[in-house]
């Protein structure tokens, strides 16, 4: 039987006792350069969590170090985490997903800290019922098809090389980066190239609401183009809206839906015609289900989008693709492409293109937990806090 990890009663877990976080950096094998900023390396925070039976169950926080892509930063997660979060989830009855959620309900935002936190109890309690997380989130394909993402290159050479480099490792769909100054141009030097590649473009809130900025969508609309990714800025539907209503290629909303009530809006206004499902931006995988089951059900296609994580994040991201509505290339591509040495193990690997959905308990492959040990930089152990003063329920009083 399928146990319902959504449903508490249907799927009794025991209370978490102990919960580690990690603070983990590993070098970009290729820096990456959004509209925004360039990275070469990446520190994302992992979350371990210890119930009293012995079961263990792993997430990753997989937040920017800075403030631009959203609000959060590996720092406030830090904090969010160690003064809310865990004792949230200490002083809940189970480690099952909705019970934990429900603890950490009055903090308000902080999705990517959450999401760590989600994505540890699902592991935890889809292992406890010996489900692959897929499995245990409702997932129905036993593989997924996975993109690339492109960031900002240096000059169009340089980016017709890296998707010549990635078409020739097996993926069909590209996703290339723009923002002003970096859009016509190189996109149409990849079209031209690449005729029969699968090809989008992600502006993450780059854009201005202005008429010149129209233009240049009115000209991507001409090149064959799956989606235009977030345009405009993450709180203005109106200018999604618009432009939806002049141009034939789908808009894909990212930063812009953080909550259910977002893609409501997204729908109402038809601001957008797919979805980026981001289980960080959505604060985790019961969230990211629920964005799921409502795009399923408005008709709008969904993928998954990623936030260059390790192998953690990156198992859960092929999980919740394994989902009906998925019906677009996620960004799930090979650990290799981002990192040297992941630290799990299978690392995931594409080929052709794909992705096979693991079958074994939890997010199905092992942790690396030496590494972790050995490599990490800022720690926190709730058991050696425990033992020095117990100062975390009084931590956990949300006013
Ligand atoms: O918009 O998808 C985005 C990375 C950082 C911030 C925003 C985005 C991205 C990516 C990462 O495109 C793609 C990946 O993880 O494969
Ligand atoms: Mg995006």
């Amino acid at each position: 039987m399928i146990h319902d990890l959504l449903d508490a009663a249907s799927a009794p877990a025991s209370r978490i006792e102990r919960v580690r976080l990690f603070a983990l950096r590993l070098p970009l094998v290729h820096s990456f350069q959004t509209s925004s900023h360039r990275k070469s390396g990446i520190e994302h925070i992992l979350v371990e969590l210890t119930d009293a039976d012995g079961g263990v169950g792993w997430g990753e926080i997989a937040s920017p170090s800075d403030p631009f892509y959203c609000a959060e930063t590996t720092e406030t997660a830090w904090e969010i985490a160690t003064r809310y979060l865990i004792p949230a989830v200490l002083g809940t009855a189970s480690a099952q997903p909705a019970v934990c959620e429900a603890g950490w309900a009055k903090v308000r935002g902080h999705e990517f800290a959450k999401a760590g936190f989600s994505a540890a109890a699902w592991d935890l309690c889809s292992r406890r019922h010996g489900l692959s997380l897929a499995a245990a989130l409702g997932g129905t394909r036993s593989e997924v098809v996975s993109g690339v993402s492109l960031g900002i290159e240096a000059s169009v050479d340089a980016l017709l090389e890296q998707v010549e480099r990635q078409t020739v490792a097996g993926y069909g769909r590209v996703k290339l980066k723009i923002a002003p100054g970096w859009d016509l141009e190189p996109v149409r030097a990849v079209r031209d190239a690449f005729p029969g590649l699968e090809l989008h473009v992600d502006a993450n809130a780059a854009y201005p609401r202005v008429e010149e900025a129209v233009e240049v969508f009115l000209a991507l609309d001409r090149l064959g183009l799956t989606m235009i990714e977030q345009p405009f800025g993450a709180r203005d539907f109106l200018a999604h809206a618009d432009l939806q209503q002049r141009i034939g290629t789908p808009i894909c909303l990212d930063e812009s839906v953080v909550q259910i009530e977002d893609l409501e809006t997204m729908l109402r206004l038809d601001a957008g015609r797919i979805l980026n499902i981001k289980v960080s931006r959505m604060g985790g995988l019961s969230q990211a289900k629920r964005a799921h089951d409502l795009a399923a059900q408005s008709g709008v296609p969904v993928w998954c989008g990623g936030m260059h994580e390790f192998g953690i994040g990156r198992a859960a991201n092929v999980a919740i693709s394994s989902l009906p509505n998925f019906t677009l290339p996620s960004d799930v591509s090979g650990s290799e492409k981002y990192y040297a040495q992941d630290i799990i193990d299978p690392p995931v690997r594409a080929v052709e293109g794909t992705v096979q959905v693991p079958a074994g308990p939890g997010i199905g492959h092992s942790v690396d937990v030496d590494r972790i040990l050995r490599d990490a930089g800022r720690r926190f152990d709730s058991a050696e806090i425990e033992q020095r003063e117990r100062p975390l329920a009084r931590l956990g009083a949300v006013s």
